[in-house]
């Protein structure tokens, strides 16, 4: 496989609503959309950035400038050979796991598209569906909380996730498991506590979490680990895991017992699947982590949760639970089951509409070998 020419779309798409974290409110959807062509066909790639840089040090504006100035060049022109040597391509360009995972996702959409393969089927997906649920950002209270946990039940949903904070944890948990005593329920506080807050986790231990997601730091893996010895909940974590090398180490400290596993976390696919395989010879449950992605990242996600490691269900909502129009189509919909379907099409199987991507797109720029 060899790049005549990379395009990157920075785009910005307004959210149905807007979805609050412990540290960051985000009305629209700001990333990044690439298009590689070679060998006469086109894919497409998104890197999962987000304007901020809240959630790690990547913003869409670092993505661009590392696309831009280091991994385009690096490489247009080149025979790649298959997506899973991209990698080992850029291995000389330290960190940005997400401007490299967005680069790798259009390779992986080209070379299904080449191949006539869908991209569940290449990186050894097995599903034809994936269980799936929806995470919910932070609310102004605890009924404002309940309401909109009804509603996503009522759309289909099976599994919840809550964002909580220091102040806004234990009486939401607990008003939820109240209402609702058989669902599946979950936290994330992207690393929102300090290790002197944990007593609030081991108060939660009695609602039947599913899991605690990244309470502390992302450097603190000793937290974690002081933490999980304490909890018979499962700690799961998501901003720590940046490589396979660093799940393996927080798997022996016994930092963990769940991993979520986000490509553009990792620097893509193909690590996303390393961590999927370590974690299938440990007995350890993956599920597939969200970044609010459009149509293009939501496919990859699908394709990647189709593994049969991936027994949680993922935070892949169906498209109408963040976007009124998406750049991407067909829009993903959620089945009666609590399922959505993984693309059969071959790369990503999504097509993009042409019209709506002009309309979000506010900078754009093409290379060219
Ligand atoms: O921590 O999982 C997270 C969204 C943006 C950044 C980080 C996270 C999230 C989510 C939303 O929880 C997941 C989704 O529905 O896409
Ligand atoms: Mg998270």
């Amino acid at each position: 496989m060899k790049i005549d020419t990379v395009e990157i779309h920075h785009i910005s798409m307004p959210l149905v609503h807007r979805f609050e974290t412990s540290m960051h409110v985000e009305q629209d959807r700001e990333c990044l959309l690439i298009h590689v062509e070679g060998d006469g066909q086109g894919g497409w790639g998104e890197c999962v950035t987000q304007r901020v840089p809240w959630y790690s040090y990547e913003s869409t504006g670092t993505a661009w400038h590392i696309l831009e100035d280091f991994l385009v060049p690096t490489i247009l022109g080149l025979e790649l050979g298959a997506p899973s040597k991209f990698p080992n391509h850029v291995a000389g360009i330290k960190g940005h796991p997400m401007a490299k995972a967005g680069l790798e996702m259009a390779l992986w959409d080209l070379a299904g598209r080449i191949e006539g393969e869908p991209l569940a089927e290449m990186l050894g997906g097995e599903r034809r569906q994936v269980e799936v649920g929806v995470s919910i950002g932070l609310q102004d209270d605890v009924g404002t909380l309940l309401e909109v946990v009804r509603h996503h039940l009522n759309e289909g949903y099976r599994r919840v996730k809550l964002k909580i904070k220091p102040g806004m944890d234990l009486e939401c948990v607990e008003a939820v498991r109240e209402a609702h005593p058989d669902l599946l329920l979950q936290v994330d506080a992207n690393a929102a506590y300090d290790t002197n807050q944990s007593k609030v986790f081991q108060n939660m231990d009695r609602y039947g979490l599913v899991l605690i997601e990244q309470p502390f730091p992302e450097e603190d893996i000793q937290a974690h680990a002081e933490l999980q010895a304490r909890v018979s909940t499962p700690v799961c974590l998501d901003e720590s895991i940046y490589s396979v090398t660093m799940a393996r180490q927080a798997l022996d400290l016994d930092a963990c017992r769940i991993i979520n596993i986000k490509a553009g976390r990792v620097g893509g696919l193909t690590e996303a699947v390393k961590i999927h395989d370590l974690c299938s010879t440990r007995n350890i449950p993956v599920w597939c982590g969200g970044m609010l992605e459009t149509g293009i990242g939501r496919a990859s996600n699908l394709a990647l949760a189709a593994l049969p490691g991936f027994t949680l269900p993922g935070d892949i909502s169906a498209t109408d639970r963040y976007y009124e129009v998406d750049v991407a189509s067909p829009r993903f919909e959620l089945n009666s089951d609590g399922t959505i379907d993984v693309p059969s099409g071959p790369g990503l199987g999504v097509d993009i509409d042409q019209n709506a991507l002009k309309e979000f797109t506010i900078k754009k720029a093409q290379f060219a070998a």
